[in-house]
């Protein structure tokens, strides 16, 4: 007996802010979602799986119009032309309450009750399945009580969306505890709501599949769907990436490199690890600059040319299309600070104030919230997320800092770095 248990689809999810992206791939993020889905049927097809878990969360928000749904119901038509069933229970981004428009299933297709916990059996393969919706976005109650004790003798799977006992960036729904879980006695729980993988135990086997396809920046690395054998009790268990984009964070160390013509290789090498074996998707990158180097100087020169030559890099790669989300700069111009801060002339009293202002973090934080704060309050929301420093973060603003640093200095010494 094989399934696929997969969660968290968000078909169609609006990606914000696409607009300010320069050469963005608008029309491949924006159906990603979708192309993710046609590949995980695909998958099931070629797999001859015998059903399909959704484990909440297919549908990010309610449709706009029926062309969400009518895309999600035709996928499901090709699982049921194979015989394929589907079991669904719905999540807090389409609870019964959030989804406000109708379109009946196909036959093939369960989806779980609000009301209560519901027991699907499935005698020809001796499988039990237990599932309960959310009727409205927020679900407070640990729902696992209400659900139905384990059918002797069957294999017996929850289907839930929960945040557990809680996960960073995820809101709490539907709270629950893995020891609440193995106390129920069923063989599997196919999780859904968390949006990174884990497998939170092997005895039942407790899983979150994480997010079919990410969405931006913070959904980084493969997504997909668990493929799951059953054989005489026991249980093969197995991730298949699914993403058609792939998001990564990468930091590129320019320790040391001082020739703009270094960077290639250097963003090269730091971009290995994440297109081994996943070379035939398209790559979206947040690239992170760091380090002490010339090139700093170069940079406060002329503004825009370490971001350039990422681009440029990103050109040069032939195995894989690689779309660069954003380049940012955590960099220091090497200087010998402590002899500079003796010279008696502007650029000795340049680094005096930077170092005393970098070295007082009540300073810090004051200064950015004087000059910065009436600044930063006034720009657009959307333009805001993610582009503008945070005004409490003194990591953030010390490289602020010392990119004004080397403005200044670029301009006091005129000489901009070798290129
Ligand atoms: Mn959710």
């Amino acid at each position: 007996m094989r399934f696929i248990h997969a969660a968290d689809l968000h078909i169609d999810s609006p990606l914000r802010g696409l607009d300010r992206y320069d050469g963005a791939p608008v029309a491949r993020l924006r159906t990603a979602t979708r192309s993710a889905f046609e590949r995980l049927v695909d998958r099931a097809l070629a797999e001859r799986v015998d059903f399909v878990l959704f484990a909440g969360d297919i549908y990010d928000c309610d449709w706009q119009d029926f062309h969400t749904g009518l895309f999600f119901r035709e996928q499901l038509v090709r699982l049921g032309r194979a015989g394929i069933r589907v079991f669904i229970v719905q999540g807090n981004h389409d609870a019964q309450g959030v989804i406000s428009k109708q379109l009946v299933l196909p036959q093939h297709v369960t989806v779980f009750s609000s009301r209560t916990a519901q027991t699907i059996r499935l005698d020809d393969l001796s499988v039990a399945i237990h599932g309960r919706s959310f009727p409205e976005r927020a679900v407070d109650e640990d729902l696992v009580p209400s659900y139905p004790p384990p059918v002797p003798g069957f294999f017996n799977i929850g289907l839930l969306h929960t945040s557990l006992t809680g996960r960073a960036g995820h809101d709490t729904y539907a709270p629950t505890d893995s020891p609440t879980l193995i106390n129920k006695g069923y063989d599997y729980w196919a999780l859904g709501h968390v949006h990174a993988r884990e497998v939170i135990a092997e005895r039942p086997r407790i899983v979150f599949p994480g997010n079919l396809q990410g969405r931006h920046a913070k959904e980084t690395g493969a997504k997909g769907c668990e493929l799951v054998t059953v054989e005489a009790g026991g249980i093969e268990s197995e991730f298949l990436a699914l993403d058609v984009v792939r998001w990564s964070q990468v930091a590129v160390p320019l320790d040391g490199l001082h020739r703009l013509d270094a960077l290639g290789e250097a963003f090269r090498r730091a971009l290995d690890p994440v297109l081994a074996g996943a070379g035939d998707r398209l790559h979206a990158v947040r690239v992170t600059l760091t380090g002490s180097t010339e090139l700093h100087r170069l940079e406060a020169a002329q503004p825009g040319t370490l971001a350039a030559a990422m681009y440029g890099a990103a050109q040069d790669i032939g195995e894989a299309e690689i779309w660069i989300e954003q380049v940012r700069l955590e960099l220091t111009t090497p200087l010998d600070r402590g002899r500079a801060a003796e010279r008696q002339d502007a650029v000795g009293e340049l680094v005096r104030l930077v170092d005393s202002i970098a070295g007082d973090e009540a300073e810090l934080l004051q200064l950015a919230q004087d000059e910065l704060g009436d600044l930063l309050g006034s720009v657009p929301q959307e333009v805001a997320v993610g582009d503008v420093p945070r005004l409490d973060d003194p990591v953030e603003l010390r490289s602020l800092l010392m990119d004004a640093e080397a403005t200044v200095l670029a301009r006091l010494t005129d000489s901009g770095a070798d290129r």
